[in-house]
């Protein structure tokens, strides 16, 4: 069975290169972080999601993955990095695609003829050719040039919270360069992949794996803004929702404080920034869904008198999971503080307050959060909320951003 080299062992790559490990296959597994190798060497996770843990124990203990900071040789290279953007002075959100091309070039010493080369950190369109035009650069740096590399484009579509099942059981997608290159990587998927493979091309690939997650934020979007709506006359959303979405044919999602996360709020910015005159709707969900953290200040601090104890119940971008990166609800917290008001936090996935918020926020459970606030801010739907009665917060000012209490 072919050898891998996965590249990147984040919230993608550490399960994608265990899985493999689990079906046979040899794989090294690297890391820029010396910490994150060591921890997954000795079978543990530096990040959370349910049965990872178990998964890559397994893994690890039957010899097939490794974990380093520096690749080596292998059949096949995984580029599963970050792909964040750049936000400029003028307000343009530009991709940072340094971490690809670094991992890129990492791998040079260590290619030979016939290896496939995977990105499947999601990625603006080009990113794939890009990707050659960087390896072949190095490799010509180093005096070796190689024919028959294959580059493929095969974009990730798990979902945190569930994202050892949808590993296995969503469809996927294989761009090539090359009809062959589109052809080895569903071979290598197929190995544990109980779906559908589908063969394109890079280009089509990547902005598939774009537009998932735009049409995402455009839905939610719609969502947020009927909730703008219906603040501003008095409605109320969770039952405009539930009552339109009895129409065969509506399905509107849930509004909520914000969309949070690294794909969602991220990735439609790179259709943005390929396209921009097109993508004015894209752009407008973007905008909606990012002004949406200021609506829920404003909210507060309209209901907050002198003095007030503001309870922000969860923290994490969204519900169950331990994930405070790009999370509105930690702006949110944080926008508070700047305010001048006292800010408990309860998020009982975490132990400790994210960087933005130490010294400015305390970290309390959820009874004392009620027992010592004067406004409670819900705003994230956790299973921890759930059952959250009116009768509880008799007395207190309550914002529900996710319409979880008393329903
Ligand atoms: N949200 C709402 N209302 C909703 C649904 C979501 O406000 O009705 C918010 C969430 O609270 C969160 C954000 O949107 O802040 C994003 O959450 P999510 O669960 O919609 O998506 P992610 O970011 O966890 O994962 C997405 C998924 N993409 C799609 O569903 C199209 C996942 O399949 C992708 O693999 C992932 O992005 C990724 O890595 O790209």
């Amino acid at each position: 069975m072919p050898s891998l080299c996965v590249l990147g062992l984040g919230y993608i790559g550490l399960p994608t290169a265990s899985i493999f490990a689990t079906k046979g296959r040899r794989v090294l597994g690297v890391d820029v972080s010396a910490s994150v190798v060591e921890t997954i060497n000795s079978g543990r996770i530096h990040i959370q999601e349910p049965d990872l843990d178990v998964l890559v124990r397994a893994a690890v203990q039957s010899g097939n993955l490794k974990a380093a900071t520096n690749p080596a040789a292998a059949d096949i290279f995984i580029l599963a990095v970050p792909t964040p953007f750049i936000a400029s002075a003028d307000g343009a959100r530009v991709p940072d695609l340094s971490f690809v091309e670094a991992a890129t070039r990492s791998i040079a010493p260590f290619v030979a003829a016939g290896n496939l080369i995977i990105l499947e950190s999601t990625s603006p369109v080009g990113t794939t050719e890009k990707v050659k035009v960087w390896l072949e650069a190095e490799l010509t740096k180093l005096g070796r040039p190689i024919d028959g590399l294959l580059f493929a484009h095969c974009p990730e579509r798990i979902l945190p919270g569930q994202m050892l099942k949808e590993l296995v059981s969503n469809d996927r997608i294989c761009g090539g360069l090359t009809p062959a290159a589109a052809e080895k990587a569903r071979d290598l998927y197929a190995s544990f992949c109980t779906a559908q493979i589908f063969l394109t091309d890079a280009r089509t690939a990547e902005l598939a794996k774009l537009t998932e997650n735009a049409y995402r934020d455009v839905n939610i979007a719609f969502a947020n803004e009927l909730s703008l709506i219906c603040d501003k006359l008095a409605i109320d959303v969770w039952e405009l929702i539930r009552l339109a979405n009895r129409h065969p044919r509506v399905k509107i999602l849930q509004p909520g404080p914000g969309v949070g996360g690294h794909c969602i709020a991220v990735d439609p910015w790179f259709i943005v920034d390929a396209a921009p005159a097109e993508a004015r709707l894209i752009r407008t969900a973007r905008e909606v869904n990012d002004s949406k953290p200021h609506h829920v200040v404003a909210q507060v601090r309209a209901a907050a008198g002198q003095d007030a104890v503001v309870a922000c119940l969860g923290l994490a971008f969204k519900a169950n999971v331990d994930d405070l990166r790009e999370s509105p609800a930690v702006e949110i917290a944080a926008h508070l503080a700047d305010a001048g008001l006292k800010v408990l936090a309860v998020e009982p996935h975490v132990t400790a307050l994210p960087k933005s918020l130490q010294g400015r926020a305390e970290l309390v459970s959820l009874t004392d959060a009620l027992a010592r606030a004067t406004v409670i801010v819900l705003l994230v739907d956790h299973r921890a909320f759930a059952g959250l009665t009116l009768a509880q917060l008799k007395g207190k000012k309550l914002i529900d951003t996710r319409g979880v209490v008393g329903r």
